[in-house]
């Protein structure tokens, strides 16, 4: 199926009731275009989420869905897959509902590496109950719930991730329309749990906050884009790269035709988290697109190797308990 005219297919009758100018607006029609591209009829897809104004989208695609409770939804997810390990499960959620009540099932999630598929809005901000700190606000910032500026550090969502050793993290801008179709499709692909950022205006009460790395006029200098193979080149006339420094990594600038040798190529592939952990510490540039995307047995594969066993197990069991009752006759 077409993405850009078969996604209407997978929309909803429901009125979309998000504030005029949200970003949610986009990523849905990104999700929808990108379940059109991956070809499935929606009723092979699941949609689950928590609470918050990003939860609410289930309302609007023409799935199955669920809207769950705050933070549960990547239990609910779980059970959905294990019931039904055809489907493909979609978990929608907000910095809030993933990151503060939901933390703890979010990571776990994570780290059992269920075959799952984790959209995230972070907009440093929990809108719908009018614009509260959020576990990924900005130091400083001043909310209902900080008059005087959040004294708490933010959470780095990819590094909080990568800590749980993610199978495939990226992040995209939420008013990139073909950007968020094309990795959210990717993210369908890959077999374990996918982690999406996406970068989430919400024009009411947090507006501006991504502002250098998504409009186009400034993100040229500050968005790094990576691609597994490609060097991690940016900047308006492509002199500027990214080398290591120590443990971490470090933007240089340079003024010769060629970019120096040291330049990193991405690999998006690697064991070690390190290096993707590395990538989502920089913050100008802040980098986007797949940072990670790797293969490690999904909690399906390894409960379905233990039942294997445990029934081979329970064969060689019998056998040997015939074989004693027939030498005691
Ligand atoms: C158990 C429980 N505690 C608190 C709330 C209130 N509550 C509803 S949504 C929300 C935060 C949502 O923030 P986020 O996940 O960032 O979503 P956004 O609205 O920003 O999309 C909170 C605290 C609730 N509904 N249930
Ligand atoms: S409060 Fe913010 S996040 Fe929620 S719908 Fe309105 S603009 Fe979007
Ligand atoms: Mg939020």
């Amino acid at each position: 199926m077409n993405s850009n005219s078969g996604y209407k297919a997978f929309l909803s009758d429901q009125d979309v009731r998000w504030c005029p100018g949200c970003d949610d607006y986009i990523i849905l029609r990104a999700f929808a275009r990108a379940l059109a591209a991956i070809g499935l009829p929606p009723e092979r897809h699941v949609v689950v989420s928590g609470i918050g104004c990003a939860s609410r989208l289930p309302y609007y695609v023409n799935t199955y869905g669920l809207h769950g409770i705050h933070g549960r939804a990547p239990a609910i997810a779980t059970g959905v897959k294990l019931v039904h390990p055809d489907l493909y499960v979609w978990v929608i959620t907000g910095d809030g509902d993933a990151l503060a009540i939901g933390t703890n099932h979010f990571l776990h999630a994570i780290r059992r590496n269920l075959d799952i598929n984790i959209l995230l809005f972070n907009n440093e901000i929990y809108g719908l109950t009018k614009g509260q700190f959020s576990p990924t606000s900005r130091l400083d910032l001043k909310t209902r719930s900080s008059p005087q500026g959040n004294i708490q550090p933010p959470f780095h969502i990819g590094s909080l991730v990568l800590g749980a050793d993610v199978s495939f993290f990226a992040r995209v801008p939420g008013n990139d329309l073909n950007a968020m179709t094309k990795v959210f499709v990717e993210a369908a692909r890959h077999k374990g749990t996918s982690v999406v950022e996406i970068l989430q205006n919400c024009p009411v009460f947090n507006d501006g906050v991504f502002h250098p790395v998504t409009d186009k006029s400034t993100a040229v200098d500050h968005a790094l884009w990576v691609e597994h193979g490609r060097p991690l080149i940016y900047g308006k006339d492509g002199k500027r790269g990214i080398v290591r420094d120590g443990c971490g990594l470090r933007p240089i600038r340079w003024e010769s035709e060629q970019p120096p040798s040291e330049v990193m190529v991405h690999d998006e592939k690697v064991d070690n988290p390190s290096y993707a952990f590395a990538l989502t510490q920089l913050s100008d540039p802040m980098v986007f697109g797949i940072i990670r995307r790797m293969r490690r047995p999904t909690y399906e594969e390894r409960s379905q190797a233990l039942k294997q066993k445990v029934a081979q197990s329970a064969i060689v069991h019998d056998f040997i308990r015939k074989a004693i009752l027939q030498e005691n006759t």
